[in-house]
């Protein structure tokens, strides 16, 4: 066979790669839907998570405007007071016995005064705030499409504008009250990557007490029990969310008293980064001069913030213990919490970018593919099939693809996207990944993993959205075999 034809039949191979992967993630995206939202995977986590529903959103965003919108406004219906968006909200038709700690763990929250009505229950913690990012991506996926999804969409920026304002003035004060740029955490599931060396240092110094014997039913939805955190790690955890009932879920309390408070610098650049979405947001749905003065301000107190923990000595960014008055030295895919935040000077970017193409990240000769590892395997705690402490986030890789764009580094990001697609094409849409094997493990089936892979496949190499959604309708492929998208780019089957 001549190359050129060649050619031809493995682009057609990618695309049928690419269609059969759009057609498995809308699946599993429909399977987990219960209607206003979305279940982060069908029975590891059966309830709303914060910032998955952000992530599902950009995902919904391809296959409906509205639907998408819903996805954050319902997550939003149970803000707190202070402006707090929890970090789970409970599904009351969840078997008692699905998910530890569950709803009946964190009643007591509901008895805040800054707490939303019960039932559904929420916890009284956070995760990082990408629903701006995300609320700006469902205007831009509904713009580009054209139609009625575009009133839709900005109705819904509309709605969603306040509340959003609201969960970032929660974070630039109750969350630093220093007024330093940076969110402090109460707890290690606050930072969404649970059980990362980053936080081992911190965790060390929490002395558990007496704790009553409790479940572990994460662990009957894992091949092995090594893919999730340790009982010991659990033990820190339970400890630590007592201590944040009994302070009764006052910010001020934990303050004061709380063992791990922690200034998380991966949280503090999806901070800068959501307030660059939101200062876009506020542009778009006309909000008054002050607001976009006081975005702007929190966005340069952040920036400076970021700066006050860059590493020059490993070229990434550290976490800060505030009850130890130190820095968490791990080398994670958090130290790329710059790029995040975006506006780096040159030289920044470049030692950004040559840490992350080094073999700390995806320079490591025994990668299966070239996506970072959750925890660089030249760290002490790497463990490459343990949740956060070595295996490969989709999520994560969206992130810093969706950074290296924005920084201008389209190549980067396109071949960033191109290895996490063949990742997903060839491992499933599974939680995380063994990152020298590709194994799929934690949850099958999760949620945020194939709403990223959606938005991948209807991004051009480029970096600009496909204008039209024709890859996510099995059989009409039309349009990209015409040369509007990078076919050799696309996924290879190998
Ligand atoms: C605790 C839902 C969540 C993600 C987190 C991930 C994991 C929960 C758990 O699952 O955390 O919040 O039980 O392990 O670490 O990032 O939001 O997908």
């Amino acid at each position: 066979m001549s190359s050129t034809n060649n050619r031809v039949v493995r682009t057609e191979t990618a695309l049928g790669a690419e269609a059969q992967l759009a057609a498995r993630a809308r699946q599993v995206l429909r399977q987990n839907d219960m209607g206003d939202w979305t279940r982060a995977a069908p029975n590891l986590y059966p309830h709303q998570w914060s910032w998955d529903s952000a992530f599902i959103a950009i995902g919904l965003a391809h296959l409906g405007t509205r639907r998408a919108a819903k996805e954050l406004l319902t997550l939003f219906e149970h803000q707190w007071r202070t402006g707090k968006v929890p970090h789970i909200v409970f599904n009351p038709e969840a078997p008692p016995d699905s998910y530890f700690p569950g709803p009946e763990h964190w009643a007591c929250a509901a008895a805040s005064p800054d707490a939303p009505p019960a039932p559904p229950y929420t916890s009284c913690l956070c995760q990082p705030p990408a629903h701006a990012i995300a609320a700006l991506r469902v205007w831009e996926v509904a713009e580009r499409k054209g139609g009625e999804g575009v009133d839709e969409a900005r109705a819904f920026l509309r709605q969603i504008y306040p509340k959003l304002l609201l969960w970032h003035r929660y974070l630039m004060t109750h969350r630093d009250p220093e007024g330093s740029g940076l969110v402090t955490i109460y707890h290690p599931w606050e930072s969404g990557t649970d059980n990362s060396p980053r936080w081992d240092a911190a965790l060390e110094a929490v002395e558990v007490g007496d704790l009553p014997p409790y479940p572990r039913y994460d662990l009957r939805h894992v091949a092995n029990p090594s893919e999730r955190p340790t009982r010991a790690d659990y033990d820190r955890y339970l400890w630590l969310v007592k201590l944040i009932k009994k302070a009764g879920c006052d910010e001020e309390s934990i303050y004061r008293s709380h063992p791990f408070l922690v200034k998380d610098v991966l949280f503090s650049a999806i901070v800068v980064a959501a307030n660059e979405a939101l200062l876009e947001i506020a542009a778009l749905v006309g909000a008054e001069a002050g607001d976009h003065t006081l975005i702007a301000n929190w966005i340069a107190r952040g920036h400076q913030g970021l700066n006050s923990l860059w590493d020059p000595e490993l070229g990434l960014s550290l976490d800060y213990d505030l009850r130890a008055g130190r820095p968490l030295r791990a080398r994670t895919v958090a130290g790329f919490a710059p790029l995040v935040a975006g506006r780096q000077s040159t030289e920044r970017l470049e030692t950004l970018i040559t840490a992350l193409e080094s073999s700390a990240f995806t320079g490591h000769p025994w990668l299966r593919w070239p996506v970072p590892p959750s925890t660089s395997p030249l760290q002490e705690g790497f463990r490459r099939r343990s949740y956060w402490r070595g295996p490969t986030w989709p999520v994560v890789n969206w992130l810093l693809w969706w950074s290296l764009l924005r920084a201008g580094q389209s190549e980067r990001a396109q071949r960033l996207r191109q290895a996490s697609l063949q990742q997903l094409v060839i491992g499933g849409l599974g939680e995380y990944f063994d990152p020298f094997t590709g194994e799929l493990l934690g949850a099958n089936d999760q949620s945020w993993t194939a709403a990223v892979a959606l938005d991948w496949l209807a991004t051009q190499g480029c970096g600009a959205l496909r204008r039209t959604a024709t890859l996510l309708q099995p059989g009409r492929y039309e349009t990209i075999r015409n040369g509007t998208s990078d076919p050799l780019g696309s996924v290879r089957t190998a």
